[in-house]
């Protein structure tokens, strides 16, 4: 009866375990066959490529299913506490080979493809990854669910559904031109919609007060609502039987809003309405550093949170004790994107489930914890109070109430200093109104970590000194990770063969054991071996240079490789000046040719679309490269490749390729870095500075195996204090005026000297990122590369050292940590 079987299961049959199809190359078969006849409705014969795709990948879903039903079964029953990780980005890549990996099903379905006459390649290369984030931010949420997956700790990965994730890049004449990346045009075989789960989400509108059996409260009276559809994504991890869930969230319009306008027979008003909602979940804004405080970016926010933690309230949480959920939940909050779900959850406790302000605040004060990813000042978000009060009323209350019981205590405690009240209060008045929202996270967070040593450090220092002092022991460090399933055994196939014919296999659940490699570093058959992996990669990579932008590589070259977000702080200039100086030295007759190494420069690199500089930037590589790679005299020793629209894809064909991985951001920006780690782990040498997680990775593969160059930060600090000029730097360095004075004389622009001067002078006369102060420190530190690769068997021995040592940046790690550390969410074996 219904009662008996709560979820109104009365059939004998649908109480019965669901089980997959048969794990045999003929169950997968059958079940591939039965997928293209029954969901595309397509005989083999007559399926396209995505018609076979799709196919593939609800076979591979199939085998995955019994799991996630089971999975959630248990979870409804012992109530575990989970974490729910909040982040506006996943920059999740590819899924196939991913779902294949984590299932154990890649052997069985290549050999049932190819029993069809269908070549599982071609399949692979038919889906378009998912690029709903900007960079390192998204990637790492993607990263972080695999682990908590493999590691079994019961997770929901919260966000949105962009209908455009990052925009594909091409280039005109050398310059960054923005092409929507319409990435559902075909569909994806992964998600599952529920719009029967639809949340609603209020915006808008005004408070008032009400009288609440005497005592006055305030209520929201919102002025629209949109509705927020799920979308379910399986997060399997690695060949546990664990799968986890995604949850994306897309806008649309809500019955009632269309009801409305419907009514008053406005029938392009009501299309309009439809339009306004659904914008919200259109499309990821693409700036990854300054946030340009715009109404529909604050929209997207709340959107998310609101819909992730009513539906967590609905659907995990139920009918228990309200006053339970920290026994149940942690919200992580990935970056300040996330953190009015703060205000949002007080205004649910408060406003809804009538609780006293006080017991709501302890509820949420131990629900959240929050990470910063940044130290640039300008990143830091912040909403004027103007605009958050039109969107969220309430929350704008909710939000001053937060921040006068806060400065009470900071009284309290300090006394009426009132420059340290200005300075941590929530609200700035400069220069205009706001809510700063590092503040707002900082305040209610458990927790408050950054993402590499450094950071964590300067974070307490000289970001939030005044926070570290009043919250002892809220400030803690976990320091990034990369899942090594994706950037290691599916990247690198030749080399996890290789490791695991060496060491045996667990390395890819227990990163660290790759130290066992350590004593093969002296083994010349091992080193011989190493090499030839990784000149297979190159190989591999040249293929599909070639066969995406028709760039053909030459053989035997160092591959120096810098993919990252184009910006001033993480200074590309730094690499073209090298580049140039280079090419000046030869062409000018200074230097032979014969003398240096050849190698092959690989940049990869959006701008966000309204960043000029970093747009110049990257025309300045396009033009440098065309100039080098046509220039004889060069030719052979030179070339520089600019391939267009870097991405996961891509990231995954040219880290496991590369010689020598480029970290070269001014000491005391780069929060962290996370291709860093992958470089390394991938048998790549890193030149860098003493910054983010590079400080980490030297110390833990040895200054003999880490070329390391430029300021620290506290020489930064000095340097800036004693007033920087690079202009001087400009003057006393030959190699340096020679390179700068190539570029302006117009030899990469046609001889039109306009074209890169904002460059130059900006270099010259401002340099905020003291490229030219550490111009010497880089040549010189180059030079020692160039001298080492000469001896091969010894940069080989250094690569597998690389390899050998960096287990501890396996996400996994880091999901350990942060468990440990903050979210104390024990795996459900
Ligand atoms: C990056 N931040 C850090 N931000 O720059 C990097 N920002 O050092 C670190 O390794 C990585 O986070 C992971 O911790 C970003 O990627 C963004 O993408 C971003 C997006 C929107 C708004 C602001």
């Amino acid at each position: 009866s219904p009662a008996t079987h709560p979820l109104g299961a009365t059939h004998p049959l649908a109480l019965a375990p669901v089980t997959g199809p048969a794990s045999s190359v003929d169950g997968f078969v059958r079940q591939f066959l039965r997928n293209l006849n029954y969901e595309r409705g397509v005989p083999l014969s007559a399926s396209s490529v995505n018609d076979r795709y799709f196919a593939l990948a609800m076979t591979v879903r199939d085998y995955l299913m019994a799991r996630w039903l089971e999975d959630l079964r248990r979870q409804r029953e012992t109530k575990p506490k989970g974490v729910c990780y909040l982040s506006a980005e996943y920059l999740l890549g590819r899924q196939l080979d991913n779902n294949l990996l984590a299932s154990g099903l890649g052997e069985i379905a290549t050999e049932a493809m190819a029993q069809c006459g269908i070549d599982i390649d071609e399949m692979r290369a038919q889906e378009v990854e998912p690029g709903l984030g900007n960079g390192g931010l998204g990637r790492l949420a993607a990263c972080f669910i695999d682990s908590l997956a493999t590691m079994s700790v019961p997770n929901v990965g919260y966000g949105i559904r962009y209908e455009y994730g990052i925009f594909r890049q091409t280039f005109v004449d050398g310059q960054q031109v923005e092409q929507p990346d319409a990435w559902l045009t075909l569909g994806s075989p992964w998600e599952f919609p529920h719009p029967e789960g639809a949340r609603k989400v209020a915006f808008g509108g005004h408070t008032e007060t009400y009288d609440d059996g005497g005592v006055t409260r305030s209520r929201w009276v919102p002025g629209w609502h949109v509705q927020a559809v799920p979308y379910n994504y399986m997060v399997p991890g690695y060949l546990n039987g664990r799968v986890n869930t995604l949850r994306l969230w897309s806008a649309v319009a809500t019955d009632a809003f269309d009801l409305r306008i419907f009514n008053s027979g406005d029938y392009e008003e009501a299309v309009r309405a439809q339009t306004f909602a659904e914008n919200i979940s259109k499309v990821l804004y693409p700036e990854d550093s300054t946030p340009q405080g715009k109404e529909l970016r604050l929209q997207q926010q709340y959107f998310f949170v609101a819909a992730s933690i009513s539906d967590f309230l609905a659907t995990t949480l139920g009918d228990d004790d309200i006053a339970t959920l920290p026994d149940r939940v942690i919200f992580q909050l990935n970056d300040t994107h996330p953190v009015i779900a703060v205000p949002e959850l007080m205004r649910v406790l408060v406003d809804e489930r009538h609780l006293e302000w006080d017991a709501a605040w302890e509820i949420t004060k131990q629900c959240f914890a929050y990470t910063c990813h940044t130290l640039l000042p300008e990143a830091l978000e912040v909403w004027s109070v103007d605009l958050l009060g039109r969107l969220l009323p309430r929350h704008l209350e909710i939000i001053y109430r937060i921040n006068d019981d806060f400065l009470d205590e900071v009284r309290e405690r300090f006394g009426d200093d009132e420059m340290r009240i200005r300075n941590m209060s929530i609200i700035s008045e400069f220069p205009e109104r706001s809510v700063r929202m590092a503040y707002l996270a900082t305040v209610a967070g458990s927790k408050v970590n950054g993402v590499a040593e450094l950071h964590s450090q300067l974070l307490r220092d000289k970001v939030l000194p005044d926070f570290n002092e009043f919250f002892p022991g809220k400030f803690t460090n976990v320091t990034n990770g990369i899942t090594p399933r994706r950037f290691v055994r599916l990247a690198n196939p030749g080399l996890s063969e290789l490791i695991t014919e060496a060491i045996g296999t667990g390395w890819l659940t227990d990163l660290e054991r790759l130290r066992e490699l350590e004593s093969y570093a002296e083994n010349p058959d091992f080193r011989a071996a190493f090499g030839e992996v990784k000149a297979a990669n190159k190989r591999r990579l040249n293929e599909v240079l070639f066969e995406r932008d028709g760039f053909e590589v030459s053989d035997g070259h160092m591959l120096d490789v810098m993919v990252k977000r184009l910006h001033e702080y993480k200074r590309q200039m730094l690499k073209v000046l090298h580049i140039v100086t280079q090419y000046e030295s030869i062409t000018s007759g200074r230097v032979e040719a014969a003398d240096i190494q050849p190698r092959t420069f690989i940049f990869g690199a959006k701008a966000a679309p309204g960043y000029a500089m970093a747009k110049r930037i990257i025309h300045l590589v396009n033009a440098v490269g065309s100039v080098v790679n046509a220039d004889p005299r060069v030719e052979g020793r030179l070339k520089v490749l600019f391939p267009p629209n870097y991405n996961v894809t891509l990231a995954e064909r040219v880290i496991p390729a590369a010689d020598l991985s480029e970290q070269i951001s001014l000491a005391g920006k780069e929060a962290s870095g996370t291709g860093n780690m992958k470089f390394a782990l991938n048998g790549a040498l890193t030149i860098g500075t003493d910054d983010g997680a590079n400080v980490e990775i030297r110390e833990l593969v040895g200054d003999d195996n880490f070329f390391l160059f430029g300021m620290s930060e506290p020489q930064v600090e000095d340097l800036w204090a004693a007033g920087y000029k690079p202009a001087d730097f400009y003057q006393a360095d030959d190699n340096l005026r020679r390179a700068m004075d190539l570029i302006a004389s117009g030899a990469f622009s046609d001889g039109d000297k306009s074209v890169f001067e904002p460059i130059v002078s900006n270099l010259l006369y401002d340099d905020r990122f003291m490229v030219l102060a550490d111009y010497s420190s880089y040549i010189a530190a180059q030079a020692r590369v160039d001298a080492a690769y000469a001896d091969t068997d010894a940069w080989t021995r250094s690569a597998i050292l690389n390899v050998a040592r960096c287990g501890f940046f396996s996400s996994d790690r880091s999901m350990r940590d942060y468990i440990d550390r903050i979210w104390h969410t024990p795996p459900m074996l």
